[in-house]
């Protein structure tokens, strides 16, 4: 049974940038609650929003606007050439191609349905289909060879049906062949109180336990975990057909299964004490963005998230606060964020003439972000974060 824990309030879609036009419009909204599942420990948002409403040829969120995930997924594909040596690799959800562009063009497919996303690989030349991943498209793609790698991030969590999900995946197998995913940590998220990976898109925040108990039902088993910095904190699962005797099931698994029940994420006590935390989480934000208010300083937004989303709409917190948000991203630029309204403005870097505090809204990327800014840190300029509990750093 779904029992909910946290209630997040009525939030808009948080990918849905607001035209300057269309400011006065009503904005979709849908209530936010997120709840437990005790029979196979799932996490997951209790009101979903269709995925035409959130994935189509507008979709804003690119995956190579950062050097730290270009970086992490030329990384991965180094390794997974080595270690593997796949000839023919399916990516679900491949995005700009942050991914795909790292391999052959003959031995990788893409699978986007945001038409603006394809429409980048497809131009580089890459097989892109954009179309919501199904069993009929697994088969149309798998018709005359299997995969030997299926390879998913940030994109698993993203979509309600587990069935047509991992029956197309089952599909596409061969028999060695290999699933990795890759998604935010619930563990990372809870301990961080990053209540802001919830939000429309994520319909899940996943523990090994209930991945586990999910693939057990599709007869696909993890073998290795690797935890990943990106995200605020990820893991990899490296997953494979129970009848694939091909590879071992590493210590990695056992002991990550281990971390999560000593943290208690199989018992609904677990999540009522996250909530707690998060309602004391926005109590502190509001009161940090009240003083430095009333000390006159100028605060910016820095990096228009779909996590800022949640956070502005759930802390109350618009342009009274915060003038404007910085953003590196094209499509997000004069735009205003869902719901708080704030202003979107193409990025330059910090200057004390103009900004004295930046909320990062991209706080997963607080080191890439550091580097950037060094100088305006350097002559006194401070950020806030909310992660893991807010405060001006
Ligand atoms: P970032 C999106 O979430 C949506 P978001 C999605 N649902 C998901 O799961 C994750 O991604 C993976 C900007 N930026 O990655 C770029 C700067 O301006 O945290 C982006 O707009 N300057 C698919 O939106 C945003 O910040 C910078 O220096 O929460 C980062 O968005 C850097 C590094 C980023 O994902």
């Amino acid at each position: 049974m779904i029992k909910k824990f946290l209630d997040l309030g009525y939030q808009p879609l948080a990918n849905s940038y607001v035209l300057k036009k269309k400011l006065k419009d009503k904005e979709n909204k849908f209530k936010l609650e997120v709840g437990f599942d005790n029979k196979n420990y799932l996490v997951s948002i209790l009101k979903t929003v269709s995925k035409e409403k959130m994935f189509n040829k507008d979709y804003p969120y690119k995956s190579s606007e950062s050097n730290t995930m270009r970086k992490s997924f030329k990384d991965l594909s180094k390794k997974i050439k080595k270690k593997f040596k796949p000839k023919f690799i399916i990516e679900i959800g491949s995005n700009d191609g942050a991914f795909i562009n790292n391999f052959n063009r003959n031995d990788v497919v893409g699978v986007e349905p945001c038409k603006n996303l394809a429409q980048i690989t497809k131009k580089k030349n890459y097989t892109t289909y954009s179309e919501y991943w199904s069993q009929n498209l697994s088969k149309k793609i798998t018709k005359n060879k299997k995969a030997d790698l299926v390879y998913s991030a940030n994109t698993l969590s993203h979509i309600e049906n587990f069935n047509e999900i991992f029956k197309a995946i089952n599909n596409a197998l061969s028999k060695k062949g290999i699933l990795i995913l890759e998604d935010p940590s619930l563990l990372k998220c809870l301990q961080n109180v990053a209540y802001d990976q919830f939000y429309c898109e994520h319909i899940y925040v996943f523990s090994t336990l209930a991945l586990r108990e999910i693939l057990k039902k599709f007869k696909l088993e993890i073998f290795d975990i690797e935890n990943t910095k990106t995200h605020g904190g990820s893991n990899r699962y490296y997953i494979k057909k129970i009848n694939n005797n091909f590879y071992k099931i590493k210590d990695a698994v056992k002991n990550e299964i281990k971390k999560e029940l000593r943290f208690g994420l199989d018992k609904f006590s677990t999540y009522k004490k996250f909530e707690k935390k998060v309602k004391l989480s926005k109590q502190k934000l509001i009161k940090i963005f009240k003083d430095l208010n009333k000390k006159k300083l100028r605060i910016i937004g820095y990096g228009a998230t779909a996590k800022s989303c949640t956070v502005l709409n759930y802390c109350g917190i618009g342009n009274k606060y915060i003038e404007y948000f910085f953003d590196t991203t094209s499509y997000k630029i004069n735009k205003y964020l869902p719901g708080s309204k704030i202003l979107i403005k193409k990025y330059k870097k910090l200057d004390l003439s103009e900004v004295d505090v930046a909320y990062l809204g991209a706080w997963n990327f607080k080191e890439e972000i550091f580097k950037k800014e060094k100088s305006f840190i350097k002559k006194g300029g401070r950020f806030i974060t909310h992660i893991p509990y807010p405060k001006i750093i």
